[in-house]
C-alpha cells in the first residue's frame, strides 16, 4: 500500500499569491519522489514563524484529526522547522514531521551510491538533527512529554547515543577533509597542466547530465527523478580539431530555497563549481515564468554566495523544445532583467538544438577569460578554507556547546518548556549559519 503524506506551508507573505503555489507544487513533487501519495495540501498565512507549533492551535487540531482519520505517516512542511517546532508537531500529530531540508536529505540518501555523497549526506543529516536529538533527550528526562521515537530507551543509552553521534560527526568531518584535500590537489594539478574546466551546474532535472552526455559521448544516468546525479562526473569535451579540449564536469542539482547549510554540506561538489574556469548555469524553461524568475534569481545568488564570479557564469536556458514562440518570448522578457550582466544562450539538449552555438560561445568565453587571467591573476581561496570559515566554525561550536545541554537537563532552569503558551517568544535553538 502507498504511504500517505500531507504537505503544507506557513505563508509569511500575504501579498504573494503565485510563488507559494509553485513552491508547494515543488514540495509535492519531491514528496512523491520519495514514494508518498499526497492526501492533502494545506497553508496558513501568518507572520509568526517562531510560533510553538508554527501554525495556530486551531489549525494544528484540525490537521491532527485529518492525520488520524486518514492514517497519515508523514507531514512535510515547506518552512524550516526549529527543533522545538519539529518535536511539538511530532507530538501533536503523532506522526513524523519533516521540513524541506530533511525531505531533500532523504531523497539524497535514497539516490546516493558512492562514498563521497554518502559521507556528505550523513554529515548534513547529523548536523541538522543533532539539536533535535538533544531536545528529545532533554524533554524525555525532564518528564515533559511522550517521545515519538527512541521510546523505551534508558537515559544512559540516550546519552551514549548522543555522544556516539558527536563522535561520528567528528569522524565523518575528518574523512571529508581528507577527500577535500585530495580533490583540491587534483584541481591544482589540472590547473598547472593548463586544463580548462567547464562545470555544468543548476537545478535538478534541468538537463545537466543530458547535456554532459551529448558533449562528451558519455552515457551517464538521466531521468525525471530528482538528484539523479549526486557526485560529480568528469569527461573531456568531444573535439575533433586536435586542440586539447576542456574538461566538462556534471554536478549535483540545486533545489529552490534550499538551506545554505545543506548546500554547504556538499563541499566537494562546490569545489568543482568554485574552481571551474567557466560555469554553465542551466535552467529548464518548463516552469511558469514567475517561478523561473524566482529560480534564476535564487540560483545566481547562490553562485555568488559560493564565490563564483559573475564573469565566469554563462546562463543556459534548456528545454527550448517545450516552449512555443509565444511562451519563449514571455519567458525571455521575464528573465531578461536578471540576465543583463551575463552571457546566455538557449538550447534543447534533448533535441540537440543550439548545441554548436553553446559550444562556440563557451570556448570563446574560456579564451577571453584566460586572456584576462593572464593579465591579472586573481587570488584564489581554496574552497576547503572557505568551508572552515566563520560560519562553519559557528555550526561546530553550536554542536559542541549544545552537547552540555543533555547533562544539564536535571536543572529546571535548563528544561525546555514545551507547554509555554507564548507562541511568539520561542528562540531558534538550531538557527543555521549562513554561507
Ligand atoms: N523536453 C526536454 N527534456 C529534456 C531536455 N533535456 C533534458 N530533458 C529531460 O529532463 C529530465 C532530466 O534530465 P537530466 O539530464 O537527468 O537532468 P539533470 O539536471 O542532470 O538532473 P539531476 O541529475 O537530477 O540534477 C530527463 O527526463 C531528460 O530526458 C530538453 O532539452 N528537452
Ligand atoms: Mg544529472
Amino acid at each position: 500500500m502507498t504511504r500517505q503524506a500531507i504537505v503544507g506551508m506557513l505563508r509569511n507573505d500575504p501579498h504573494d499569491h503565485v510563488l507559494f503555489k509553485l513552491q508547494l507544487n515543488e514540495l509535492e513533487a519531491l514528496t512523491k519522489a520519495l514514494g508518498y501519495e499526497i492526501v492533502e495540501t494545506f497553508t496558513q498565512t501568518s507572520l509568526r514563524t517562531k510560533a510553538r507549533y508554527l501554525f495556530r492551535s486551531g489549525k494544528v487540531d484540525e490537521l491532527s484529526r485529518v492525520i488520524e482519520d486518514k492514517d497519515i505517516e508523514l507531514v512535510v512542511l515547506y518552512n524550516e522547522l526549529t527543533s522545538k517546532q519539529k518535536l511539538n508537531l511530532s507530538l501533536a500529530f503523532n506522526c513524523e514531521v519533516i521540513d524541506r531540508y530533511e525531505l531533500t536529505l532523504r531523497i539524497f540518501e535514497e539516490m546516493a551510491s558512492d562514498k563521497i555523497s554518502k559521507l556528505q549526506i550523513e554529515l548534513a543529516r547529523e548536523r541538522k538533527l543533532y539539536p533535535f536529538y538533544q531536545l528529545q533527550a532533554a524533554t524525555k528526562y525532564s518528564g515533559l512529554g511522550r517521545q515519538p521515537s527512541w521510546a523505551g530507551t534508558g537515559e544512559f543509552a540516550f546519552h551514549s547515543k548522543l555522544k556516539g553521534i558527536q563522535k561520528r560527526i567528528g569522524k565523518v568531518k575528518r574523512e571529508i577533509a581528507v577527500l577535500a584535500n585530495d580533490k583540491m590537489r587534483q584541481i591544482r594539478e589540472r590547473q598547472k597542466l593548463g586544463t580548462k574546466m567547464i562545470c555544468i551546474a543548476g537545478y535538478y532535472n534541468a538537463g545537466k547530465t543530458t547535456l554532459f552526455n551529448l558533449l562528451t559521448g558519455e552515457n551517464k544516468l538521466v531521468g525525471d527523478r530528482p538528484f539523479k546525479t549526486l557526485s560529480s562526473k568528469y569527461q573531456r569535451l568531444q573535439s575533433n580539431n586536435g586542440v586539447e579540449s576542456p574538461l566538462l564536469i556534471d554536478t549535483i542539482g540545486f533545489v529552490v530555497g534550499l538551506d545554505p547549510v545543506l548546500i554547504k554540506a556538499f563541499e566537494l561538489n562546490l569545489m568543482d563549481m568554485k574552481e571551474a574556469d567557466l560555469l554553465l548555469f542551466m535552467i529548464g524553461i518548463d516552469d511558469e515564468p514567475d517561478y523561473l524568475f524566482h529560480k534564476l534569481k535564487f540560483g545566481l545568488h547562490l553562485l555568488q554566495e559560493i564565490g563564483v564570479e559573475t564573469s565566469r557564469i554563462m546562463i543556459v536556458l534548456n528545454k527550448l523544445d517545450l516552449a512555443n514562440d509565444g511562451s519563449r518570448e514571455k519567458i525571455l522578457s521575464k528573465l531578461g532583467p536578471l540576465m543583463e550582466q551575463y552571457d546566455w544562450t538557449c538550447i534543447s539538449a534533448k533535441k540537440r538544438e543550439g548545441i554548436d552555438e553553446l559550444t562556440n560561445k563557451s570556448l570563446e568565453k574560456l579564451r577571453h577569460l584566460s586572456a584576462r587571467k593572464d593579465s591579472v591573476a586573481p587570488p584564489v581561496a581554496p574552497v576547503h578554507e572557505m568551508m572552515t570559515s566563520q560560519s562553519s566554525l559557528e555550526a561546530e561550536r553550536s554542536v559542541s556547546s549544545n552537547s552540555s545541554h543533555f547533562d544539564a537537563v536535571n536543572d529546571p532552569h535548563n528544561c525546555v518548556n514545551l507547554e509555554d503558551d507564548n507562541e511568539d517568544e520561542e528562540e531558534d535553538i538550531d538557527k543555521p549559519p549562513t554561507i
